[in-house]
């Protein structure tokens, strides 16, 4: 590792670019191939339902309002991973699959008219805990009762516009995202920062 960093300040004073390689490798050492003489060991333990998805929908009046930005900066700022993303305008039969725990309220026919009303921005979002900490960071159903900070607290007025989508559960949000996306839409990847986010992580030189 120290002769990595002499030959990197080396290049530097010399007025040289470091190779990205040798670039990443200092920043990530676990990026270094196996060949290298020096390999960093990393033992990596990810919490267990650190890859828990959910789906998050911009509902119509969000989009109409442009909120989509500032709503997904929330979430990419609070440390969550985008798997996924597609801007739709929903069908009757899909949000009718989607809300079929509403189906015999009295404003159900008001709900589908409501999400039916424009485009929606469809996401799904990965990370440590999403469900419960995305649920907290959408706030109450009833933006009367949302805390400020939420988005449905800084963003909403009434039930019937409450901007944000977010599942209630790991196992709703399961079923949510096998509707609205299909799996070659969703995308596996680390993110550069997931070290500091939400892996543990005990690293040793050799
Ligand atoms: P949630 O969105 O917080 O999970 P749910 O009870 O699942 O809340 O209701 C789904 C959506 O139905 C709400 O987000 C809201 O848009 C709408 N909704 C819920 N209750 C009412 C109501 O009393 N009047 C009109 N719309 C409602
Ligand atoms: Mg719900």
């Amino acid at each position: 590792m120290m002769l990595q960093w002499r030959i990197f300040h080396t290049l530097c004073s010399a007025g040289r670019e470091a190779p990205k390689s040798l670039k990443a490798g200092l920043l990530f050492p676990h990026v270094l191939s196996c060949g290298h003489r020096f390999v960093w060991h990393r033992t990596k333990t990810s919490l267990p339902d650190s890859r828990e998805r959910t789906l998050i929908a911009v509902k119509p009046d969000g989009v109409q309002r442009r909120l989509v930005g500032q709503i997904i900066q929330r979430f990419e700022q609070r440390g969550f991973r985008l798997v996924g993303l597609k801007m739709l305008q929903a069908s009757e039969d899909l949000l009718s699959e989607h809300y079929c725990q509403l189906r015999s309220k009295p404003f159900f026919p008001i709900l589908l008219q409501y999400m039916t009303s424009g485009p929606v921005v469809a996401m799904v979002w990965e990370g440590h805990n999403v469900v419960k900490t995305s649920r907290t960071m959408v706030g109450h159903t009833n933006p009367a009762e949302a805390q400020a900070g939420t988005v449905r607290g800084d963003f909403s007025t009434h039930v019937s516009r409450n901007v944000v989508h977010a599942s209630d559960s790991v196992e709703g949000a399961q079923r949510e995202i096998h509707l609205w996306f299909q799996a070659k839409d969703l995308l596996d990847w680390d993110s550069w920062d997931q070290m500091s986010t939400s892996d543990v992580t005990t690293s040793s030189a050799s």
